[in-house]
Parts: structure tokens; sequence; C-alpha cells
């Protein structure tokens, strides 16, 4: 495993006058990683596995584009597939972005997996705020179901039929449909998938049930229980939403009792996140838990797909919904591989997919620090873990005709639009472990996007 030599990502809360706003951070390394020679989904198919992320549909076009087409065999739609985005009005449908990411993936050889048809979040408030019957309940969903995997009927290889139905104590969660229609939705909801799409395969997904505990008991129970009512089940996702250090020992314990159940298991989603900023030690922990988690899937054979929630730390659920945490996926937000991605690759048998170490461990992380209606505070953070520097310059290009007006600890200059700041007399050394500040003021308007910064 290399040492971190990987730009660091992260979002903080930035204060503007008055109010907290949430900006995004961007840092850029001295060096671009390159991936493993051979992709991800060409090892994966080495071991008979599937190897997946999540997308965005509008994001499928350059760097982004690029990687998710080549390094994976399955595309899972993040949430253009969930019944919010596909009939934010009853009756009315927008089905753009599923089409999208169905188009690519056949244009790259992947599969899709559909997700997901029956969850009690991110459904549109029509449905959600409607009072119906049970049987009016039934119908609805019968319909949902029948028109979302009628339309994609050949082209979805597995359908995440029913997301999270389970609380952490392996009761079932109280929801729209647990609520209206008794814990029968589930077998229903797999019978209509079913018949709108024999071939697709039908899976149960939920999350904090990759280790053997209740609720991922209360799963096996209900699949058993499904399998010898001849109800339609095909597998079980384990979404694997995990925290740093803290795969379960027992996963390839729980992955083998399901497959001995007579399903396949999917990892479905992937992610490992970490406490912010992300170190050597920490990226290098990561790259432990993926590994492990991708080794367990291999050393069962019913095990089929493994699917990362977002390759990108720039497309990752983590960093909004839990403050202060982020660094989740393999790739950094710089779409340099971290060494997450080569964990993945080691588990999947790649040999020689560590590059060489250079002086790439020194990043630069910029952030707005205050932000007024007219100007702005910015600084740059220039830490090295692995690596020093005795002298440093970072520049970036300004989208939106900011312009620096004043700047401490660097000597900066800006032509038109490209700012180049390279260290003050005093600060040029950064040790191994170590980092150096710079600040200036800079005026905006309209909008203050965060800039791509090079370090050099
Ligand atoms: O990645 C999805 C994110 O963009 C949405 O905001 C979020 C809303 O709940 O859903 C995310 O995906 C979830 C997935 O559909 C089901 N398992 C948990 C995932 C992370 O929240």
């Amino acid at each position: 495993m290399r040492s971190s030599r990987t730009p660091l990502a992260r979002r903080l809360a930035a204060l503007a006058t008055g109010a907290l706003t949430a900006v995004g951070l961007f840092a850029a390394g001295a060096t671009t990683a390159h991936a493993a020679d051979t992709p991800l989904r060409t090892l994966g198919a080495a071991k008979g596995k599937v190897i997946g992320t999540a997308v965005t549909g509008s994001k499928l076009t350059g760097s982004y584009g690029d990687i998710a087409g080549s390094q994976f065999s399955s595309l899972t739609p993040g949430n253009a597939m969930k019944w919010g985005s596909v009939e934010p009005t009853q009756g009315s449908f927008n089905w753009t972005e599923a089409d999208q990411i169905v188009a690519f993936a056949q244009a790259h050889n992947q599969q899709v997996r559909g997700h997901t048809l029956v969850w009690h979040s991110q459904n549109p408030s029509w449905l959600t705020n409607g009072s119906w019957t049970s049987a009016q309940l039934s119908s609805l969903l019968q319909n949902h179901i029948s028109t979302e995997v009628g339309r994609y009927k050949g082209k979805i290889a597995a359908w995440d039929v029913v997301n999270e139905p389970f609380n952490e104590d392996g009761t079932y969660r109280s929801t729209l449909w647990y609520n209206g229609l008794g814990s029968g939705y589930i077998a229903n909801a797999l019978t209509w998938a079913h018949a709108a799409d024999p071939d697709a395969k039908l899976y149960i997904n939920d999350y904090n049930v990759e280790g053997v505990n209740s609720k991922s008991t209360a799963l096996y129970n209900l699949v058993k229980s499904l399998k010898q009512q001849g109800v339609p089940i095909d597998g079980v996702g384990l979404q694997a939403h995990l925290i740093l250090g803290q795969v379960p020992s027992t996963l390839q314990q729980n992955i083998q009792r399901f497959a001995d159940l007579g399903v396949d298991v999917a990892i479905t989603e992937l992610d490992v996140r970490m406490a912010l900023p992300a170190d050597s030690t920490k990226l290098a922990q990561q790259a432990a838990d993926f590994k492990s988690v991708v080794a367990a899937c291999v050393a069962v054979t019913r095990c089929v797909n493994v699917t990362v929630w977002g390759f990108t730390d720039s497309d990752s659920w983590v960093p909004s919904t839990f403050p202060g945490y982020g660094a989740a996926t393999p790739y950094d937000e710089n779409y340099s591989p971290k060494p997450a991605y080569y964990g993945i690759a080691e588990a999947l048998g790649g040999s020689g997919t560590t590059p060489p170490p250079t002086n790439g461990a020194c990043t630069a992380t910029y952030s707005v620090t205050s932000q007024w209606n007219t100007g702005f505070t910015g600084q740059v953070k220039i830490a090295c873990a692995g690596a020093s520097l005795s002298s440093w310059k970072a520049s970036w290009t300004y989208g939106a005709g900011q312009q620096i007006t004043q700047a401490w600890n660097a000597g900066c200059t800006q032509s038109g639009s490209a700012v180049t700041c390279a260290n003050a007399s005093y600060n040029g050394s950064v040790p191994d472990g170590g980092s150096v500040t710079f600040g200036f003021n800079a005026s905006w308007s309209g909008s203050n996007p965060v800039p791509t910064v090079t370090l050099s």
C-alpha cells in the first residue's frame, strides 16, 4: 500500500456576515496520481464480481464520465430512479436523468442497478401528503412498480425493490408502506416487480446489516420466509455506509449466511467516512477498510457486486449529512485515486497497482473563511505528509471575476483571472507532517466559486 500522497478533500462551514454559510472546499495536490493500469471492472471480472458506483447523471462527462465508464461495470443512479425523481407530480413523469444513466451504461457495456422502488424517503409530496385507503395505497404502489420496472425491462440487471424496511432492533420500520399495508407490502412489491421484468434480479437493501446483528438477522429471517413462500427474492443488498476502522468483523460470515439461504449478496453503497481533515494515517486505514470489505465479497461466490456510493469525494452524500466527516470514497475531489482505490484493487487481485512514491504528499486546500456583499477573506493551507517542500507556489484561476486585493504570508500576483502566490522569505519550508497557511482578501460579485489550486 502506498503512503498517502493524495490530495485531501473536505468541506467546512464558512462564516458569512451574520450567518453560517456552507462553502465547498477544494484541495489540490502537487502531483496527479494515476490509477492502476488494470481497471477495477477488469480486476473484478476476473474474480467473478461486478464493480459498481452510484452516479449523478448530469456529471457523466469529462473526468467524471471517463472514470465512471472505464473503472466500473455497473452504475446505480444515486437519486434518479427514486419515486420523487420520476413522478414529482402525480401522473407526470420525468425519466430524463434515469434514461441518461441507462444510455451511458449501455454505451459503456455496464449493468444498471435500479434504485429504488419502495422506500420511506425521497417520495413525492403528493404521495406522502395524500390520505389513502390501503386499497388505494396498494394500487399506487403496484402502478409505480409496474410503470418503472416495465419502462426499463431488459435494461436493469438488479432492482433494489425494497429499501431500508427495518429498524435497528429488527422490527419493521414505521413507514407509509408498513403502516398502510402491513409487512405484506414487501412480498407484493417483489411479486409486482417480477411480473414487470422477470429477468431482473430482485433485492431487499438495507444499512447496518453488514455484520451479524439484530437488524441483519431480521433481514435474514424475512428472506428465509419469502423463499419458503415462493416469493421472488434474488438477493440482499448490504449498503455498507461504514465509519473508518469499523468494518464489522462478522461481515464475511454474514454474507455467507445469506448466500447459504440461496440468494445473491451485493455490497450496494460502500463508503467509509472519516473525521476531517483526512491525513495519511486515516487514508491508510480507509484503504484497509475498503480492502477488507471487497475481500469479504471476493471470499463468497454468491457475493456478486461491490458498488461504491459515489466514486469521488466531490460526489458523496457524507459531508452534507455528517458535518465534519467526509473523504469517504476511493477518489479525491480532484479525481485522483486515493489509497482506498488501491485497497479495492488489491482485494481484487491487482498487482503492481501502487504507483511509485513521488513528492505528492503535499496538498493545498483553498477555503473562504468569511464573505460579505462585495468581498471575502480566503486562505490556502499547504500541508505535507510523507513529503516536504523547501519552497512553494500555489496557482489558481478565478472563474467569476474575483480579484485579490491584499495577501499575507505569501506574495500574490494576479494577471487577469490567473493568481499565483509564492512563499514569503520565512515560510517556504514545509516539513513532513507540517503545514503553512497564507491568507488574502479579494472582491467578488455574482458568485464566488471555489477554484482548483495547483501546487508547484
Ligand atoms: O446519495 C443520496 C443522496 O444524494 C440523497 O440526498 C439521499 C437522500 O436520502 O439519498 C442518498 O442515497 C441514499 C440511498 O438512496 C439509500 N441509502 C442511503 C443513501 C445515503 O443517504
